[in-house]
């Protein structure tokens, strides 16, 4: 088959190869003498490239032919992470790939290196998204990701003196060999002015709106492969520009600085990223970033279902619109806009069909992580929205009025509009009043919105309330960053089917005792943290011993209510506890974190120079460095994760309960074979449920006990003086050890603990510690370790991204797969 096959197609070694060396010199115009490894990144990323694109354009044709139901995922943020390593392994061509390259005399995983990664995200929603993206297309379900083009995306993180310093990604300097840009797919979007309200020819009331401004949305397409599957989905994100007409209008008249200075304000719009946690989030900037990408991905919607299917009444059932978060949320006011003033409907019909596309997935119950507008902004902004949005309000609180007769105060809790201290818009109740089905992320997450956040909505239709519990994809997360692991555990179960099914890692669990199995998996993980270990090295400048000492991992956003500085705490406790008896026979650990601050969380901040400073004091000190050492990895995003997450013994996942949604860091941790130290908050309940109690850390308050705490009076000073361990550990912080005297560094951040403690570090610092020696004294005996691992990796099925989206498929969405073959 070889000498015939198609050389952009052909799968085989011969033809990769000579693909390869085509796409080095009529793509990059090089030779290998003279190739950069930029080039060679950029000869493979195309020779991959090449073999996707005609499975997209099969599945493009099929999807429209048979009119094919689609979902539309509209997310401010995909956290793609590097798409090579990916691609090569849902094409089913990693191996032969590499040995393709190998004939080359090529250095592959430096060429896997070389890729920028598109950091189009935060965390854990981006990451989502993105992991939903790739089980989409393998469970073989129509989809479009629609979303922003950021030309700067979540900033680089270096570490500077121990504090975190921030450098602007910019991931298209090299160009981006993944996306294909479609000009001629764009779409204006108008913001500003005023509307106008007039009557059409048949004498319908119909509204105009008059904006002052006007920007154009470009797509850029990405191709989203399905593993060991023929369908590819399609992630459209919009990039903004100055509209030609309104450029060529100003020029005409003269005014050729202000064409140009049109230009960089319309391209403005897609420009950065913004961080969470960001005071500066309520910013003008972020809402018509919003508008903006949903406003083309509405258009866009409307277009290809009159292209295809036809009459707008249909709409609904053509397409389904997921909405992340509350970011997307004016969605629902727009596609009201649009079929009212762009195509005549009625409200009663707009309404319908509007009400029958959006569901809405909520991600966080924080308080200053829910969105309001003001609606002095919208006014200035968006004024047609505000005046849909106020209509619907009416009607709604109507409704709300009928059924709780004389219930004022419901009324103004549910209201679109929080009337108290300069009114503001609550994108959450817009989007659920706008939705037909409302879901949280985590089983206990979906009952604490039912129970609070929204509690009036699920009392008026309770039918509307879903849990779909979070997964992560094993492709990136086991296969791609694990192929010591992924090719163990394919050996041990004799297929590799568990790849697209994670359930059958059940197989694993009959070996779970096997001294044979348990050396192996040992050598796998010893492996991984010799790579970790190396790259820590050289960019931490921490040497860490991979055969003596437990990889103790913490890796996420830094932010209070994940309390990196209770385990912070722990280490004092542990480093004391050696300076006391130097002799103390302990179990060596690294403790390694990872993890951004927003740049105006100045409290997340102070947590990372806490930690480098805590690591500077314990890794120069002879008396205990042989026992402990302490690394904080720079620039923790998904092409490091990777590198992490194979490498923990212990996953840290110790959020105050109640306040981590779901967390799926906790899912990537635990598939790779680390053993969690958890509370019993977001999915670690369920991961708990799934590997069983016995082979998870459990410590720490339950949700409901942090709320009688929160109830009664909270008084963290009485755990500081009742606990004589726990004092002296915050005074240490507070005595300037970790901070060459400086009494006040650290000083807010230790009185803010001693006397706010709104995440209750202290109340769970003793449960904590208890916990951890339990850690340490299983980590002793090897073969229960290596036991509890196994078991947890076998029984990690549940947490595959595969089951969430089936789970939305059907119980949310309504839509069925649509195979097509590989
Ligand atoms: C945003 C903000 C903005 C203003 C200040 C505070 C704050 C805090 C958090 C956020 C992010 C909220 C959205 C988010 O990323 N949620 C995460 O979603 C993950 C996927 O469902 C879930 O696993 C995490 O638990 C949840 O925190």
């Amino acid at each position: 088959a070889t000498s015939h096959e198609h050389t952009r197609t052909g799968m085989s070694k011969a033809s990769l190869k000579q693909a390869y060396i085509d796409n080095l010199f009529y793509i990059q115009g090089r030779f290998r003498e003279v190739a950069t490894p930029h080039d060679l990144y950029m000869a493979a990323a195309f020779t991959v490239r090449d073999r996707m694109l005609e499975r997209w354009v099969k599945s493009a044709q099929v999807y429209k032919s048979s009119r094919a139901r689609t979902v539309c995922y509209l997310s401010a943020e995909y956290l793609l992470g590097p798409h090579l390593a990916n691609n090569l392994v849902n094409l089913g061509i990693a191996e032969v790939a590499q040995r393709a390259g190998e004939e080359l005399d090529l250095d592959f995983k430096a060429i896997l290196e070389e890729e920028e990664e598109p950091g189009l995200g935060n965390g854990g929603l981006g990451r989502l998204a993105a992991c939903y993206m790739d089980s989409l297309a393998t469970v073989q379900i129509p989809a479009i990701g629609y979303g922003i083009r950021y030309e700067f995306g979540i900033f680089d993180q270096i570490i500077e003196d121990g504090w975190q310093v921030e450098r602007s990604d910019t991931w298209l300097r090299n160009g981006n060999p993944w996306e294909i840009p479609r000009p001629k797919i764009s779409f204006p979007v108008m913001y500003g002015g005023h509307t106008e309200h007039y009557r059409d020819q048949a004498e319908r009331p119909r509204v105009r709106w008059i904006p002052d401004m006007v920007i154009s949305g470009v797509a850029y397409d990405t191709p989203v492969l399905g593993y060991g599957v023929g369908n590819v989905n399609l992630l459209r994100l919009w990039k903004a520009e100055a509209t030609e007409s309104f450029d060529f209008q100003t020029f005409n008249v003269g005014d050729y600085y202000g064409a140009v200075h049109a230009k960089i304000e319309a391209e403005t719009i897609s420009k950065v990223l913004y961080p969470n946690d960001d005071p500066e989030a309520g910013k003008e900037l972020r809402l018509k970033q919003q508008y903006f990408f949903v406003s083309c991905s509405i258009q866009d919607m409307i277009r290809l279902h009159l292209n295809t299917v036809g009459p707008l009444e249909t709409f609904h059932e053509k397409f389904v619109a997921q909405l992340n978060d509350t970011h997307p949320a004016i969605a629902v006011a727009e596609l009201m806009r649009l079929l009212m003033d762009d195509h005549a409907v009625t409200w009663d019909d707009a309404w319908a069909t509007t009400r029958a596309t959006f569901c809405y997935t909520n991600h966080t119950l924080l308080p200053e992580a829910l969105e309001t507008w003001s609606v002095a902004l919208f006014e200035r902004l968006l004024p047609r929205h505000l005046e849909i949005i106020y209509e619907i309000n009416r009607r709604f609180l109507d409704e709300v009025r009928v059924r709780y007769l004389g219930d004022e105060e419901r009324v103004a809790r549910m209201s679109l509009i929080d009337e108290a201290g300069g009114r503001r818009i609550r994108m959450a109740h817009l989007a659920v009043v706008g939705s037909r089905a409302v879901n949280g992320v985590a089983a206990l997450h979906s009952e604490l919105i039912k129970t609070t956040l929204l509690k009036d909505f699920y009392e008026m239709a309770p039918e509307r309330f879903h849990n779909v519990t979070n997964g992560v994809t094993p492709r990136r997360f086991i296969v791609v960053s694990n192929p010591r692991l992924a090719e163990l555990i394919t050996e041990v179960c004799g297929h590799d089917r568990w790849i697209r099914d994670l359930d059958s890692l059940r197989e694993l669990e009959a070996h779970a005792d096997d001294p044979k199995l348990q050396a192996r998996w040992r050598e796998v993980k010893t492996a991984a943290k010799r790579d970790l270990a190396v790259w820590l090295k050289r960019h931490a400048g921490v040497l860490l011993d991979p055969q003596t000492m437990m990889f103790d991992i913490q890796a996420k956003r830094l932010h209070e209510y994940k309390r990196q500085h209770l385990n912070v705490l722990h280490i004092i406790r542990v480093y004391q506890r050696l300076k006391q008896n130097p002799n103390l026979g302990m179990v060596p650990r690294a403790f390694i974190f990872g993890g951004k601050a927003a740049p105006g969380y100045y409290m997340a901040k102070l947590m990372i120079k806490l930690i480098n400073a805590v690591a500077e004091v314990i890794n120069n000190d002879p008396q205990v460095n042989g026992y402990i050492r302490v690394a904080f990895m720079p620039d923790f995003n998904v092409k490091n994760g990777q590198r992490l997450y194979p490498a923990a013994d212990l996953s840290e996942q110790i959020s105050l309960a109640g306040k981590e949604a779901s967390g799926t860091g906790n899912m990537k941790f635990s598939m790779n074979g680390a053993l969690t130290v958890g509370t019993l908050d977001g999915a670690n309940i369920e991961i708990r449920e799934e590997v069983g109690a016995e082979n998870f850390f459990l410590f720490g308050m339950t949700a409901e006990e942090v709320r009688r705490k929160q109830d009664e009076g909270y008084r963290p000073w009485d755990y500081y003086h009742g606990d004589q361990e726990l004092k002296s550990d915050i005074d240490l912080i507070a005595s300037g050890l970790f901070s060459h005297g400086d009494t006040n560094l650290f000083r807010p951040l230790t009185e803010h603990l001693i006397h706010q403690d709104p995440f209750m570090v202290l109340a769970d610092y003793r449960a904590y510690l208890e916990c951890q020696d339990r850690i340490s004294t299983v980590y002793d005996r090897p073969a229960e370790w290596d036991r509890m691992s196994i078991l947890n990796v076998a029984r990690m099925g549940k947490f595959s991204s595969d089951r969430s989206i089936r789970e939305y498929a059907e119980r949310i969405w309504s839509i069925e797969p649509q195979p097509l073959g590989a």
